[in-house]
């Protein structure tokens, strides 16, 4: 018996998917426009997890050009079947629709490497898998209406994959459109064959305070599906916007080697108010089956803030978990870029990187000299040591990112022997300037510069060398957070190079970046 503390997964690890293969647990989350994307998570227990690879881990295994942040990699899901992998996703294009749609990639191991995608021809989000005793594949999904009469609505179709051919077989048939006439937003809709019943569960309200969990059942994977009355099965949304954990929804059910039930779910951490800079993190809760219907968090009705895990061993939290504090080696799979793979646009070098400048800035729906880690916890600092000879107009420096409209960056910029730093607030596309101080450095000085998050207070600080590194401003985390911006994503930490649109040569030398949880 062993306790864990919710999240199981702390900052941006959202629409969590989960499977068993005998003792062995994996989860993958969203990623969005960050790569490498789909991380694979690893347990024996539900407790301990560590990861174990991404399922979209090469450079062209996925085209990213041009996507906008919150577009990219929505809400997979992973399922193992007839001796592999299974995940199916989303690659969401806000720019134009011409790309994208529902995918399915396998792998034989689940730590990669993962298949290029097969495209499915279906469209909407959240896709799922079902495959039924007698052999049969049905996928499932989520997307606007097509039905007048649920305008503006979500319904849930399902239909039948071929398993040689991967082509639909038979017409599609709609299953669900919430549990309630008029709800919005049915999502996350996954099927499960239970005592010989097939049970849907899915999401409804939104991705945010009205985010609640619904489950139907039926004697056909095709229908027809009758909820329970007991709907929703699991919500926050009636506990306020006080409550210190909101929007509880996007479930997927997993049996355990002994017959226990378990969801994992996500749901948001609120401080500085109404606001979830971590995003939306991955949670545990228990299961019971009553009345043929999954009670979710029996007798607690909703998300405890601990949970009992009967088959669990001595807890060894993993890195993915938040609990590793200090350098974070190139080869650490927290590393992401943004819309390339890390390897595209750095080059390992000893603890750290060779992060060459690009003329993409962080504004820009271009690949940007970018690399970053999510802001896992609400009090934790962030230092980076960067060498960098940098040209006119030149700039490098840290970023609190949420999108291209929206961060808080400490940008260095250099003139001689001294090095202009200034914080600037990119708050919807406006940017202004919050601190800035003068420092007087040689060309090959090492600049320390660090992200220091106290709740809300981002404190952004500069030094050179040896001396004490100073506050330069403060930033705002709840500007930054998706109730303020918009998006699905939470903070991610990181550091950046940019010559602003002109050519060059410049490498920023990043010798090293510690992240360490603090207090
Ligand atoms: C995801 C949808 C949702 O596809 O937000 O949880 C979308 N709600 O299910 C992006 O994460």
């Amino acid at each position: 018996m062993s306790t864990v503390s919710n999240p199981i997964l702390p900052g941006c690890y959202p629409d969590p998917s989960i499977c068993r293969v005998g003792d062995d647990y994996y989860l993958v989350t969203s990623t969005f426009e960050y790569l490498p994307g789909l991380p694979v998570l690893h347990s024996r227990d539900l407790v301990s997890w560590e990861q174990i690879g991404h399922v979209v881990d090469r450079p062209g295994q996925l085209d990213f050009t041009g996507i906008a942040s919150s577009g990219g990699l929505y809400a997979p899901t992973i399922r193992y079947h007839d001796g592999q992998f299974w995940v199916v996703c989303t690659l969401v294009d806000q720019r134009d629709g011409s790309r994208g749609g529902n995918f399915l990639m396998t792998a034989k191991d689940p730590a990669g490497p993962w298949s290029d995608p097969i495209w499915l021809e279906s469209f909407g989000i959240d896709p799922s898998i079902f495959f039924d005793d007698d052999g049969r594949i049905w996928v499932h999904g989520t997307r606007l209406a097509l039905e007048p009469r649920w305008h503006d609505q979500t319904e849930v179709w399902v239909r039948e994959l071929d398993r040689e051919t991967m082509q639909w077989v038979g017409p599609e048939t709609v299953i669900w459109h919430g549990a309630v006439e008029g709800v919005v937003w049915s999502e996350a809709p996954h099927i499960y064959k239970v005592d010989g019943t097939y049970y849907l569960i899915a999401a409804e309200g939104g991705t945010e305070f009205h985010h609640a969990e619904s489950v139907a059942r039926s004697d056909s994977v095709t229908g027809p599906y009758v909820g329970t009355r007991g709907n929703p099965v699991l919500t926050h949304r009636h506990l306020g916007r006080r409550h210190p954990v909101v929007g509880a929804g996007h479930a997927d059910l997993v049996e355990a080697a002994d017959g226990s039930w378990w969801a994992v779910l996500l749901a948001m951490r609120t401080y500085g108010g109404y606001h979830y800079p971590l995003g939306r993190e991955t949670f545990l809760v228990p299961v019971v089956w009553e009345d043929g219907w999954p009670v979710f968090a029996p007798g607690v009705g909703k998300i405890p803030d601990e949970v009992e895990v009967p088959f669990a061993g001595t807890p060894t939290p993993g890195v993915v978990q938040g609990a590793a504090s200090g350098v974070v080696p190139p080869a650490d799979l927290r590393w992401t870029a943004v819309r390339a793979q890390p390897s595209e646009v750095a080059t390992p070098a000893g603890e750290g990187w060779d992060l060459p400048l690009r003329p993409a800035t962080l504004a820009d729906l271009e690949v940007p000299a970018f690399l970053g880690l999510r802001l896992q916890h609400r009090d934790a600092d962030l230092t980076a040591r960067v060498r960098a000879d940098l040209g006119q107009g030149e700039e490098v420096g840290l970023v609190v990112r949420q999108s291209e409209k929206d961060h808080a960056r400490l940008a260095v910029t250099a003139d001689g022997d001294v090095r202009h730093v200034r914080v600037v607030h990119r708050q919807g596309g406006q940017e202004r300037v919050l601190g800035e101080v003068t420092l007087a450095a040689s060309a090959d000085a090492p600049l320390v510069l660090g992200v220091r998050a106290r709740g809300a207070d981002l404190q952004l600080l500069a030094g050179v060398g040896d001396t004490a590194p100073v506050v330069v401003a403060t930033a705002d985390a709840t500007q930054l957070d998706t109730v303020a911006t918009g998006g699905f994503l939470g903070l991610w930490l990181g550091v950046y190079g940019t010559s602003a649109g002109a050519p060059t040569q410049t490498v920023a030398h990043v010798e090293r970046v510690e992240y360490a949880p603090a207090g």
